[in-house]
């Protein structure tokens, strides 16, 4: 029998019975879309979940970065990460700002603080962390090469669901911080995302921000953009956001046997254990090969047996043209040498063990 190809992620999925429920309430009410009460609903329930008072979902993990580059009123330089999805970059061309690119800390993927205060200069206005694979940066390092430099910070958390460090959410370093609730992560709507801010006065403005600016029905205060989530995907989330605590335990279950099969192999290192007090997501599960020949086989090798991992992040986004000629591009060694050689194995809550055992024979079997 033909085997169903395994992909890098599978999404988390509501119970379909409890979906159909759910929904079957806008077909009364016809309210579909445009702060409806399953999106405030949603709003409301993320908060808690992650311990935070002022969250405002938006329509994707991309759109909250470019709301929170306005809200801070950002102009010129942002020094960033070549390690990461393009979207990072993209939001900050999108606002007209020019990345500039740091280089990562090896061992994590994450910005490292020396090569970000590196680069400060007089055009420097802000600073755009990724916390890579879910794993928390140096946050405060970074922070306080902020406050030192008067520097805002935005941390683009897209991966980084639930991740608390110390009792601590995450998303409550920096001025904001973005999470992205695409199909492809820990929680989902499909599509989503949200922005995490301070204050009230902040969210009433991300709130507005993402309504094209609508402070009242006949009052526009702010060059606001359609972001909105709508009501068929705030049912998904919230449904979602019942399962997540399960979901994460059984990516933590997942991790845990993968590193049982792959630990002591001689030319592939394992992510680091997360480190105590950290309540990690374990939303990737990244290897890295001793080199970039063995890197591709593991990848063709899989790929041939119908297992789809990915190379998350190759090629470098300093490796786009958009890119290229940015200042810092082409001097990020340590991120030029983790793209080379990172694979990301397949992780998700659904995949079974036995999967696992196959993934991590054809690995071992590919280092031979
Ligand atoms: N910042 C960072 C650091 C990010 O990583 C991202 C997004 C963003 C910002 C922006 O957030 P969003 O605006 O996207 O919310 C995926 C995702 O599309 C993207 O959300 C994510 N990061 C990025 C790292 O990965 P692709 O092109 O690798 O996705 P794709 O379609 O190849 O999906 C991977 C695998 O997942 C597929 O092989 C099969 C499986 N899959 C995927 C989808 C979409 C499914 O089984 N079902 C599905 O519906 O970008």
């Amino acid at each position: 029998m033909k085997r169903k190809p395994i992909y890098v992620t599978s999404p988390l999925m509501p119970d379909y019975d409890d979906f159909t429920a759910l929904v079957r309430q806008l077909w009364d009410t016809r309210l579909l879309t445009n702060n409806g009460p399953l999106l405030r609903r949603l709003e409301e329930e993320i908060g808690a979940y992650l311990g935070e008072r002022h969250v405002s979902v938006y329509a994707n993990g991309t759109l909250p970065l470019l709301a929170a580059f306005r809200a801070l009123g950002l102009k010129g330089e942002v020094i960033t990460t070549p390690y990461t999805f393009v979207a990072t970059s993209h939001a900050l061309t999108w606002c007209g700002l020019t990345p500039v690119y740091a280089d990562i800390d090896p061992a994590t993927g994450n910005l490292d603080p020396a090569s970000v205060e590196s680069l400060v200069g007089p055009r420097t206005c802000a600073i755009l962390p990724v916390h890579v694979y879910g794993r928390p940066c140096r946050t405060e390092e970074i922070e306080e090469i902020a406050r030192r430099h008067g520097l805002k910070v935005v941390y683009d958390a897209a991966h980084a669901f639930g991740v608390r460090c110390g009792g601590r959410p995450i998303t409550s370093w920096g001025d904001v911080a973005t999470l992205s609730f695409h199909a492809t992560k820990v929680f989902s709507t499909i599509e989503g995302g949200a922005v995490v801010c301070r204050d009230g006065e902040m969210k009433k403005e991300f709130d507005r921000l993402r309504n094209f600016g609508f402070e009242s029905e006949t009052c526009i205060s702010a060059v606001g953009i359609n972001a909105k989530l709508d009501e068929m995907r705030a049912a998904f989330g919230l449904l979602n956001l019942r399962k997540v605590d399960d979901a994460i335990e059984r990516r933590k279950a997942a991790t845990a046997l993968y590193r049982t099969l792959l630990g002591g192999q001689e030319h592939i290192s394992l992510p680091p254990e997360p480190e105590s007090g950290l309540r990690h997501n374990y939303s990737h599960f990244p290897i890295v090969a001793s080199g970039n020949e063995l890197r591709e086989k593991i990848y063709s090798t899989l790929r041939s047996e119908g297992i789809f991992p990915r190379r998350y992040f190759y090629p470098l986004v300093t490796d786009f043209k958009p890119y290229n000629a940015c200042r810092g591009a082409g001097e990020t060694p340590n991120a030029r040498a983790l793209s080379e050689r990172v694979l990301c194995l397949p992780l998700h809550a659904d995949l079974p063990s036995e999967e696992i055992h196959r993934i991590a024979d054809l690995v071992r079997l590919s280092l031979g």
